[in-house]
């Protein structure tokens, strides 16, 4: 039986019939019987399902909710069969003629096998290809009605399925999650009217301000055409070469030089719109608009030392931080906010609101929250859903229209192109994770791949053989803003896209002091890599346009004696910024409403460890929401200072520091001892503590950070030495894991 062949054999019991006589009698059947024939295929698939954490994720709202049974597939308590639905025998052996003979052509089944095999591929995303996804809903906080005429926004409570994708943009679909990178927030909500979707980023301007250059700047960003190299990272000549003779690359690159794009969790990034968008109401009236995610668990991030060691320790940090946080029901969460403003206020601004490397600084236009996004399942296939979701900046619905920005004409344009060669041609709406809600009536058809089977006759429209049917939706139907348009066709840009620095120098300074050395850090570590000298100075010459300070900084890191004179500018008169710094840029901005839940913490142990703080600690972390894993040189059972053994989840070979959020050190003096004497338990700690991540050592733990060469610092609130556990040091460790990192123990060289 099923249960019994995987607990109890060690082999697969139809080996025996590979060999030798017996594979001319294969047993009857294919494998093993189900137990009971009438179990349903759900019940057996659960047991079948690969291991998961956690308590499963509840059904919740999603595209799949009825749409997709009639797609899906589930083999529990099925005969194998071919794709003609032919059952098949014998999956172990190729047809023969004798068992030393040769294979034969007719052998339908092999060949079919491997010819699906072969073609399992489809091209990766030629940007974003490595993606994680989820299912959930959004929910409308009230109607929107005076703004706009979105359906999903049309009244308060109004729940729309959504599956959205973060991705990183450079790497191929095998590189590592924690890269230096743009993150992709790419929602797609299907909305009773169509879907819409809005495929953001991280980060809320971009490279670049026109579509002309989005090629050269992937062609730049990605690995260098002679070697392929490097993977997943932007510190190599050819970026920075084209950033350096690009200005308007400046803001973007000091955003992705900083934190923000090393995100901790995906759950744990804003999300953007970037373009100014149109809401229009049903008078047709309209108004510019900005969108935003902002996330409940706060906006917090990796440090840079940590990033590398994670991408090495676990490739697929980011992905399984999602995966597992859904699992375990701790669903993530989003507030969807916009900034509203009219043309009038737009004209005022010092810059363009069609120029994608400007953002609108919430001073001077507030965030309005109209919704929350909540995401509530795993996808069930990641091929079938994370890997054929097809996004579309062109996808909007009635209510929702697009702006002139330059850059997003050529993505209405790129999106639905890509599309067509990755997935195969021109009907990847069928797809059932990219089908709408809504019903599809029109009269496209054929072309590769085509699912529907339309009825009649009448494939077009003016018809009367059809009873004039599908007929034109009129005033229900999706309106595009009739925006005036007087102009000469020309090539060029606005006057306003000329000035580059101004938001540049706004986000720098407007980081905290920390953030900004990690800002200094990161240029200085990325133009190390760079080869050709002349870049690097060039790029000096642009930062000494953003700040004197920073330039001056990444200058002396690179070795620089001479400072090169600032780049000219290309506008040709002064623009005054109406906003010099805004607290909102920082990660400190947001600290999030989840305190320590999902928060990943290890708590030390070894032969002799003191059962009695272990379990305290453990109990009080999880009563809070952490997830808390026991860690020490083995996995498996080591002997407390009680009865009962401790049952170890991780080994500090297989989980090293990076991968946790804090640490703990129990008391009990032979196991302290047995640790100091580990070298990786003292990199473990050496790590966290460069890391600033929370470190609570109760009673003779704290032998192990002297041991470690740790300072001990009274004013470090992330750095607890309590002598026993008490209540209060609890409370000081959960404060000190909730503020995430402490920055005061950084310094440059680091002392640990
Ligand atoms: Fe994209 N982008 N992009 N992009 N983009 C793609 O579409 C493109 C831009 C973004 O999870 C591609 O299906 C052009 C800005 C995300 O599947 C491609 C331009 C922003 C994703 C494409 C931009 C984005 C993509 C590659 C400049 C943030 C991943 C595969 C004119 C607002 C979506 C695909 C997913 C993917 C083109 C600039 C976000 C080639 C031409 C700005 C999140 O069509």
């Amino acid at each position: 039986a099923v249960g019994e062949m995987a607990a109890g054999m060690p082999t697969n019991p139809n080996k025996a019939a590979e060999y030798g006589e017996a594979a001319t009698r294969p047993p009857a059947g294919n494998t093993v019987q189900p137990d009971d024939p009438s179990a349903t295929a759900s019940t057996l698939s659960e047991a079948n399902e690969s291991q998961k954490t956690g308590k499963p994720a509840a059904a919740g709202v999603n595209a799949a909710s009825g749409e997709l049974d009639r797609v899906r597939a589930d083999s529990s308590g099925q005969a194998m069969t071919t794709n003609q639905g032919v059952p098949v025998a014998n999956n172990q052996d190729s047809l023969k003629a004798g068992l030393r003979g040769p294979a034969l052509l007719k052998d339908f089944i092999l060949r079919e096998k491997l010819t699906h095999f072969d073609h399992e591929r489809i091209p990766e995303r030629v940007v974003h290809a490595r993606g994680s996804a989820a299912h959930g809903y959004f929910e409308s906080y009230e109607s929107l009605a005076e703004l706009t005429c979105a359906s999903l926004f049309a009244e308060s409570g109004k729940r729309t399925p959504v599956f959205v994708r973060f991705s990183t943009v450079a790497g191929e679909r095998g590189s590592k999650d924690t890269a230096r990178d743009v993150r992709g927030f790419a929602v797609k909500f299907y909305t009773d009217e169509g879907n819409w979707d809005l495929v953001g980023n991280n980060m809320p301007v971009f490279f670049i301000q026109d579509a002309m250059k989005f090629p050269d700047l992937v062609h730049a960003v990605k690995p260098e055409p002679h070697h392929g190299m490097p993977q997943a990272a932007s510190a190599h000549d050819t970026l920075w070469d084209f950033v350096s003779l690009m200005p308007e690359s400046a803001h973007m690159m000091l955003w992705l030089m900083s934190d923000r794009a090393i995100p901790r969790s995906f759950r744990m990034m804003q999300g953007f719109g970037v373009h100014t968008f149109r809401f229009i109401n049903e008078r047709g009236e309209s108004k510019f608009v900005k969108f935003h995610w902002d996330p409940k668990q706060g906006t917090h991030s990796l440090v840079w030392d940590e990033a590398v060691k994670i991408s090495g320790a676990d490739p697929d940090f980011n992905r399984r931080d999602l995966w597992e946080a859904i699992e375990a029901g701790e669903y993530p969460e989003w507030e969807l906010g916009v900034q509203i403003f009219d043309e009038a206020q737009a004209e005022s601004f010092s810059f363009d609101v069609l120029d994608s490397t400007k953002l609108i600084p919430e001073e001077l236009v507030p965030i309005t929250p109209i919704g929350r996004m909540v995401l509530t399942r795993n996808p069930d296939n990641f091929f079938a859903e994370t890997e054929q979701v097809a996004f579309c900046s062109a996808h909007v619905v009635r209510g929702i229209d697009f702006t002139n920005d330059p850059l997003l004409a050529g993505r209405i344009h790129s999106y639905i192109d890509t599309q067509i060669t990755r997935l195969g041609g021109p009907n990847f709406h069928e797809i059932p994770i990219n089908a709408p809600l809504a019903p599809v009536y029109n009269n496209q058809r054929d072309g590769m791949h085509r699912q529907a089977v339309h009825h009649g006759r009448a494939a077009y429209e003016p018809n009367s053989l059809g009873g004039g049917c599908p007929f034109q939706a009129g005033s229900a139907g999706f309106i595009s803003f009739p925006e005036p348009v007087d102009a000469t066709e020309l090539r060029g840009k606005p006057e306003k896209f000329a000035e580059h620095y101004n938001q540049a120098t706004l986000f720098y300074e407007s980081q905290a002091q920390h953030e900004k050395q990690h800002i200094i850090n990161a240029f200085s570590f990325e133009l190390s890599k760079v080869t050709v000298p002349g870049i690097r100075q060039r790029m000096v010459a642009q930062l000494r346009n953003v700040s004197e300070t920073l330039a001056s900084a990444v200058a002396g890191n690179l070795g620089m004696r001479e400072m090169p004179d600032p780049m000219p500018k290309a506008n040709a008169q002064e623009v005054i910024p109406e906003v010099t710094r805004s607290d909102f840029l920082s990660l400190l901005a947001r600290p999030g409403e989840t305190g320590i839940r999902t928060r990943k913490i290890a708590i030390l142990a070894a032969d002799g460890i003191n059962a009695k703080t272990v379990e305290q600690m453990a109990q009080a972390l999880i009563a809070q929401g952490a997830v808390v894993r026991l860690v020490g040189q083995h996995i498996g059972l080591v002997s407390a200072d009680s009865e009962t053994p401790l049952d170890l989840d991780a080994s500090l070979q297989n989980s090293p520091s990076p991968l946790f959020d804090a640490a703990v050190i129990p008391d009990g003096a032979a196991a302290i001892e047995t640790l100091a004497a580990d070298g990786l338990a003292l990199e473990f700690l050496r790590d966290l503590f460069r890391h600033g991540k929370a470190l609570l050592a109760i009673g003779g733990g704290e032998l192990l950070i002297q041991r470690a060469a740790i300072p001990i610092d009274p004013k470090d609130a992330g750095l607890i030495i309590a002598k026993d556990l008490a209540q209060n040091t609890i409370d000081d460790f959960v404060a000190a894991v909730q503020k995430h990192r402490h920055p005061g123990r950084e310094s440059d060289p680091p002392l640990v």
